[in-house]
């Protein structure tokens, strides 16, 4: 078995990015402020966010002529007059304004480094995930020079420290600045710049950035707007960052935070960051390969971990192999969503919250028809249970707004959301885009989210607390759904993201009723209404008028071409080869669709895919991620392998982060969800291991990984088959276990672990 080498969980590069590259810094963040570390030579640029900068404060966007127009957009629908029912929505039902709130940059933090007159000898720089630690290390003249920076949870500071095997070495320049977007830079004695800015808008937040140096030896001054160190042994600098999003004082946030942490040494900082850091981190270890898999040269015992990250990244666009590369990838998945969504913070947008720029592809907001809820796929099965509280605390701001929603544009009760939301929860529609906007889905998918993490957790309080905010997800259809010719119920007006249609007449449509996803969704969501509700021995009345309606939602269809029909009615697609593969949630996501239980929709989702990937689909980082996925679910592992090939190949930008094109961290995220669920299921009520166990991850180990009923598990695998597994138990619950043919069950004691053999044969219980 190969021994783990330092390279394992690093990324790592022999130069600074090219022209400065953006998307060759890398990224550093405790979940609220985050960083993007270029490893400059002369300069370090350190690039800024904070999550809560936004543009602009809350409205109320919604629609008042919706309401009046309802009737007759569903009347003009059902009766196929398309082109008239577009018409009247995109007056009637986008927006007022048609856009939602933006996200931006918080700015740059400028280091020039004086003293730095000649070339260095060697140079590298690298992020560290095993402690969340980006550095840079090289030699001038003989002198080592080095600089570490993180972002600690713990203390609410960036810490950046410089340091260098002599004395005195070391002068900088420091500057913070934001193009033309802020009031000023003050002083802030005796060593510290504070900036002062608001993000605009009516109602939008103020924001306070403050950066302090303590310097060993040497000289500090303040000269203008710059920060002065002079032939200083070491210098660190503390960078704070608040609004008035969360704090009433952000200026005095930021002193109190980067007093606290001046007070502790740079290795208590360093120290505390990263404990904190680590439990999490630590949970899961994987290792997809043995030595002899992977050696470069055999001689030389020369693995690809000897190569630069952007170099092991380009041998993969040329069609090598490289499990490691792979595993470095998932690693990172779960190291961003560590940086991105802690407890308390918002959940993470399109970026995470790395962002340069003041209008962001997409506002760099909450895509929530697919994007947002992609990037929390890892949170449970990767045992990142707590990151994705954030999501959570938004679903539950978002539901006033979303009762005003259902209300003034549906006259429904409940609450409601469209394709996207923002720092505000917004849930009126976003855009004025037919095959996008018109989509009243949100809400419901989102609240899945809720029932899975107890799924996971199997914490019954936290299943009474969110119940209600569930139920009111459900209501909202209870009202909304209508009767089509058939008697079903279903979702109008509503589109199935983001698809157009072609009706045999050639005419084209967006706007339909009771797309697949729609039902997909709803079914989802009631089933989960109804477990809930029987678990918490609640609500027996609305538990039955639920199981009553699911009933009648259109089922999962076999259409023309033994693909699972996209609308209800079996259309033909405009672009066969679309991004968005919404009509096979039921498969992932969600569980309507299960290989040995429902053979003939699993073997019509292959179609599916099959047809998607024909045409080109797969062709953004987030759509190849779902597309990993699943495959995963159908225990299709060569196919899974070859799709997280191409998100590594086609989608991967040099720092690993995923590519729409633009950088969009969902692929990231969807991705190290994909690479789990090929070694752990847990979907079809039971624990599924090596479900789509690829050729070429011969023998590995991934241990931590997390299974609905609150399990934790390690699996050992050599040769293609598995060689052990230890199932810990959390809640009591039966544990059965499959793998391949073979299934085990047993009872457990929470807090105990049983260990199996390659055979299933319960070894022991620790
Ligand atoms: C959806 C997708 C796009 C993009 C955007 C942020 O609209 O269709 O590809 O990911 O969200």
């Amino acid at each position: 078995m190969r021994a783990t080498s330092a390279n394992d969980l690093r990324l790592w590069y022999t130069r600074p990015p090219h022209s400065g590259a953006w998307d060759e810094a890398l990224p550093i963040g405790n979940g609220r402020l985050g960083g993007m570390i270029f490893g400059g030579l002369r300069t370090e640029r350190v690039q800024l966010n904070e999550d809560s900068v936004w543009y602009g404060g809350p409205r109320d966007r919604n629609n008042p002529d919706a309401y009046s127009h309802l009737e007759q957009i569903r009347k003009l629908i059902l009766a196929g007059r398309l082109a008239e029912a577009e018409r009247l929505a995109t007056l009637t039902l986008s927006g007022t304004p048609e856009s939602q709130r933006h996200y931006q940059t918080l700015g740059d933090l400028y280091v020039s480094l004086d003293s730095h007159s000649s070339l260095p000898s060697s140079y590298v720089r690298g992020l560290d995930l095993s402690a969340a630690i980006a550095n840079v290390r090289y030699v001038i003249n003989g002198a080592e020079f080095t600089r570490e920076a993180f972002v600690s949870a713990v203390d609410q500071v960036m810490v950046i420290r410089f340091t260098c095997n002599k004395p005195g070495m070391i002068s900088m320049t420091v500057r913070i600045s934001r193009d033309r977007y802020y009031e000023c830079v003050v002083k802030e004695p005796p060593s510290g710049l504070m900036m002062k800015g608001h993000c605009g808008g009516e109602g939008g937040v103020g924001f306070r950035v403050l950066v302090s140096a303590l310097a060993q030896g040497g000289t500090t001054q303040l000269l203008g707007d710059n920060l002065l160190v002079d032939k200083a042994d070491a210098v660190t600098l503390l960078v704070a960052a608040a609004t008035t999003f969360r704090y009433a004082d952000p200026e005095n946030t930021c002193r109190s935070w980067v007093k606290a942490a001046a007070s502790k040494p740079y290795e208590e900082l360093r120290r505390d960051h990263i404990a904190d850091y680590r439990s999490l981190f630590d949970r899961v270890s994987i290792r997809l390969s043995d030595v002899h898999d992977l050696e470069l040269d055999a001689d030389k015992g020369c693995t690809p971990e000897d190569l630069p990250t952007d170099q092991r990244l380009q041998r993969v666009r040329d069609g090598a192999d490289d499990p490691g590369l792979i595993s470095l990838f998932f690693q990172y998945g779960r190291y961003l969503l560590i940086s991105s969504s802690r407890p308390g913070c918002l959940p993470a947008n399109l970026q995470g919250i790395w962002n340069k720029e003041f209008r962001p592809p997409w506002d760099s907001k909450f895509t929530i028809n697919i994007n947002t809820e992609m990037n929390y796929w890892p949170a449970e099965t990767c045992n990142l249970s707590e990151c994705h509280l954030p999501l959570f605390d938004l679903i539950e701001r978002m539901r006033e707004p979303g009762r005003r929603t259902a209300r003034v544009m549906y006259g429904c009760r409940g609450f409601t959301a469209h394709h996207n939301t923002d720092i505000w929860a917004d849930t009126a529609p976003q855009d004025i885009y037919l095959p996008a906007t018109y989509w009243p889905m949100g809400a419901a998918w989102l609240c899945l989210h809720l029932y899975e993490h107890y799924q996971f957790s199997q914490d019954r309080d936290f299943l009474a607390s969110v119940y209600e905010t569930m139920k009111e997800a459900a209501e909202f259809f209870v009202d909304f759904l209508i009767e089509d010719s058939e008697g079903r119920l279903v979702t109008c007006p509503s589109v199935s993201p983001e698809n157009t249609y072609r009706l045999p007449s050639g005419e084209t449509g967006r706007l339909c009723a009771g797309p697949s996803m729609d039902s997909q969704i709803i079914h989802a969501l009631f089933t989960a209404c109804i477990r809930s509700s029987e678990i918490l021995g609640t609500d027996e009345g609305f538990r039955e008028r639920l199981i009553e309606m699911r009933e009648r939602l259109p089922k999962p269809k076999i259409g023309r071409y033994g693909q699972i029909q996209e609308w209800a009615e079996d259309y033909e697609e405009v672009e066969p080869g679309h991004r968005h593969i919404s009509h096979l949630f039921a498969l992932y996501p969600g569980n309507q669709i299960l290989r040995r239980q429902t053979p003939e929709l699993a073997a019509a989702a292959k179609v599916t895919l099959q047809r998607r990937l024909a045409h080109g689909g797969g062709h953004t980082g987030w759509s190849r991620a779902w597309i990993i996925n699943f495959w995963a679910r159908l225990g299709e592992g060569e196919l899974a392998y070859e799709n997280v090939k191409a998100l590594l190949a086609k989608s991967t930008l040099p720092n690993l982060f995923s590519n729409h094109p633009p950088f969009q961290i969902d692929g990231n995220f969807g991705g190290t969800a994909g690479i789990a669920e090929m070694l752990l299921q847990s979907h079809a009520g039971e624990i599924e291991l090596l479900p789509a166990l690829p050729r070429a991850w011969r023998s590995g180990e991934v241990r931590g990984l997390r299974a609905r009923g609150g399990f934790e598990v390690d699996i050992a695998w050599s040769s293609g088959s598995l060689s052990r597994a230890v199932v810990r138990s959390r809640a009591g619950n039966i544990a059965r276990v499959r793998y391949g043919e073979l299934v085990c069950e047993f009872d457990t004691v929470a807090g105990c672990g049983y260990e199996l053999d390659g055979e299933l044969k319960l070894c022991c219980g620790q």
